[in-house]
């Protein structure tokens, strides 16, 4: 991860206290499950017609293991993610090292007008999103129960919402392509931010796509979604907290492996310019509590780079690589020890931490000094941007 990218990321989710989620919603068997695996780098979550009434999933970077919350708000733990009962289960929460999940939180759901699953299991978690990918099969695309749903859709969500027209590789051609794009983008012009024609299978588009989402979400300064104060309770949310270390093991989700998709490297496109700075961010940026701060702080900047976790991707000469950090392959509350750790445990030993503002102040110095050294012990002179000699 680039110096630049890494303390925006930092700063990002430091400001916002929680990460951005994503609700990928749509109709039955539109490509939801198979777009989020492609996202994610791994088959997170079966994808098949007989997944399909599976209740939403929650993918989250955090430590843990997969737990279900009931329709009475109770959590349990899951085995086997593949036999939770949708009609008691109002969402999984699974946590996952996927570099993405750096950026947002991605919550996958059954299907719109599955006849088998009732409206409300999907519905209930567009109040938590602060965006929607909507999915539709490009064969064919935004039918008229797609617009219904659109018309009752929260007009804050229309802002920054996304339209996937998925299964790309099954339209004939380059025109036809274009056509089916753009009668989509006249006729659904009022509810998405963006309109994408791409195929699941396809790296490139992947690709292409991943980095346009995470330009997107990483632009957007208002986090509208209802908080998920269920998700506080839960233990080992916060790393540094004193209690049982967690069986990691526990935490590994089923991967149905088909080898279709590769793990792969995600590159997104330096944002320096589109950032506001971190305090001319207005305080409705700051929904939640600042409990987790600590955590996002040390997973934004820790953690070895994992060579399994990548494969070689198109780089354009216009982006910046970003050195991907994967999750510590430890749920145990003492999890890293490199220099950022160490700078972090230095800044913060006399900060209060039931004081916000403290906290705060404590993540800008960090930021400073992350600003004036790369993850390599070079320094760099901040005001002119270039690396500098470090003296012996
Ligand atoms: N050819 C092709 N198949 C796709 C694409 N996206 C999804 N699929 C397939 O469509 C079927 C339904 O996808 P799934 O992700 O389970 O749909 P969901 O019900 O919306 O989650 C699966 O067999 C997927 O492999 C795509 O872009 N191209
Ligand atoms: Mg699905």
């Amino acid at each position: 991860m680039t110096d630049t990218t890494k303390s925006e990321t930092l700063i990002e989710n430091a400001i916002r206290t929680r990460r951005p989620r994503i609700v990928i919603a749509g109709e039955f068997s539109a490509g939801k499950t198979r777009l989020l695996n492609a996202l994610m780098g791994q088959n997170v979550l079966p994808s098949n017609v007989t997944s399909t009434s599976l209740p939403p999933m929650w993918l989250l970077q955090r430590g843990g293991s997969p737990m279900r919350l009931d329709l009475d708000g109770e959590w349990h733990a899951v085995d086997d993610i593949s036999e939770v009962e949708v009609s008691t289960t109002k969402y999984c929460l699974l946590p996952s090292d996927a570099p993405i999940l750096e950026h947002f939180d991605l919550i996958d759901t059954p299907g719109n007008s599955d006849p088998n699953i009732p409206p409300e299991s999907w519905e209930r978690m567009i109040a938590y999103a602060d965006l929607v990918i909507w999915c539709s099969n490009a064969n064919q695309a935004w039918r008229q129960s797609e617009k219904s749903v659109w018309n009752d859709m929260p007009d804050r969500l229309k802002r920054h919402s996304a339209i996937v027209l998925t299964h790309a590789d099954q339209i004939p051609d380059e025109r036809s392509r274009g056509k089916v794009l753009r009668r989509v983008e006249r006729d659904a012009k009022d509810f998405f931010h963006s309109f994408d024609l791409l195929s699941a299978l396809d790296a490139n588009d992947i690709a292409g796509f991943a980095d346009r989402l995470i330009s997107n979400v990483t632009g957007i300064a208002d986090l509208t979604g209802a908080l998920a104060p269920e998700q506080d309770d839960l233990p080992n949310l916060i790393p540094n907290a004193v209690t049982a270390p967690t069986d990691i093991a526990a935490t590994d989700v089923k991967t149905p492996s088909d080898g279709q998709i590769q793990p792969r490297r995600i590159v997104p496109k330096s944002q320096t310019s589109k950032h506001a700075s971190f305090c001319d961010r207005p305080a409705t940026n700051r929904p939640g509590t600042l409990l987790d701060l600590e955590s996002k702080v040390a997973s934004a900047i820790s953690g070895p780079l994992d060579e399994n976790k990548l494969i070689a991707m198109p780089i354009k000469s216009d982006t910046a690589i970003l050195a991907l950090t994967t999750a510590p392959a430890s749920a145990s509350p003492v999890i890293l020890a490199g220099p950022a750790r160490l700078a972090w445990n230095r800044i913060s030993q006399d900060t209060d931490m039931t004081d916000p503002v403290a906290i705060l102040a404590s993540v800008d110095a960090l930021i400073h000094e992350i600003d004036d050294q790369d993850g390599f012990g070079h320094q760099y002179d901040s005001a002119a941007n270039v690396p500098r000699q470090i003296k012996a």
